[in-house]
């Protein structure tokens, strides 16, 4: 079979478990001869995307060269995992139009967790800083995250283990003739 690259999107919350469920699907992935590399906001805004800040329009412009590097990704054959608050319905919307014009598979992952626990978690201390008004722009405290209505997949990290996870993306990847 001749494997195809595509792109996953994971939306959801800071502290929803995008990025860990991302770097346990790329191991397994790359473990297993299948090219995978995640892209989040440690990697991306460090460097291409360091011009751009949480305003409605940089999250635009962030979630709109990601998308275009993702893109390239997916057709140099890689599984290509971004995991994005990408909080706006439209830039996601875009994403998905940007792979559609290049014929690359695109699928959108709700990692639906409630804010309650995101905010319990705060890994980073943001939600804390978020309340004190110290991040005025903090999606779900300042900003309002979009919750997609037509997601791929729906992901509960707040019910399952990380291998229930990824296998549940792993499914998709197969019923959808990826893997
Ligand atoms: C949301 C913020 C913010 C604001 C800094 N709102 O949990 P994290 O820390 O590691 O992931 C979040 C990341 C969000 O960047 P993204 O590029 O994913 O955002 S978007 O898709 O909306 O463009 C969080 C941290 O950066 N962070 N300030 N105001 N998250």
């Amino acid at each position: 079979k001749i494997f195809r690259g595509c792109t996953v999107w994971f939306t959801g919350l800071s502290g929803a478990g995008k990025t860990s469920l991302s770097f346990a699907l790329e191991e397994l992935l790359v473990s297993n001869g299948i090219p995978a590399y995640s892209l989040d906001g440690d990697n991306m805004r460090t460097g291409l995307n360091k011009n751009l800040g949480f305003s409605k329009h940089d999250r635009e412009e962030n979630i709109r060269r990601i998308a275009e590097v993702a893109k390239l990704f997916a057709d140099a054959g890689f599984i290509c995992l971004c995991s994005f608050v990408s909080p706006f319905k439209s830039d996601r919307e875009n994403a998905r139009k940007i792979h559609e014009e290049g014929n690359l598979p695109f699928f959108e992952v709700f990692v639906d967790t409630p804010m309650d626990i995101c905010e319990q978690r705060d890994v980073k201390g943001l939600y804390r800083k978020a309340r004190k008004g110290l991040i005025k722009t903090f999606t779900g405290v300042g900003q309002e995250y979009e919750k997609p209505e037509n997601p791929n997949i729906v992901i509960k990290t707040a019910n399952s283990s990380i291998d229930e996870c990824v296998q549940m993306v792993m499914e998709m990847l197969l019923e959808n003739g990826i893997l």
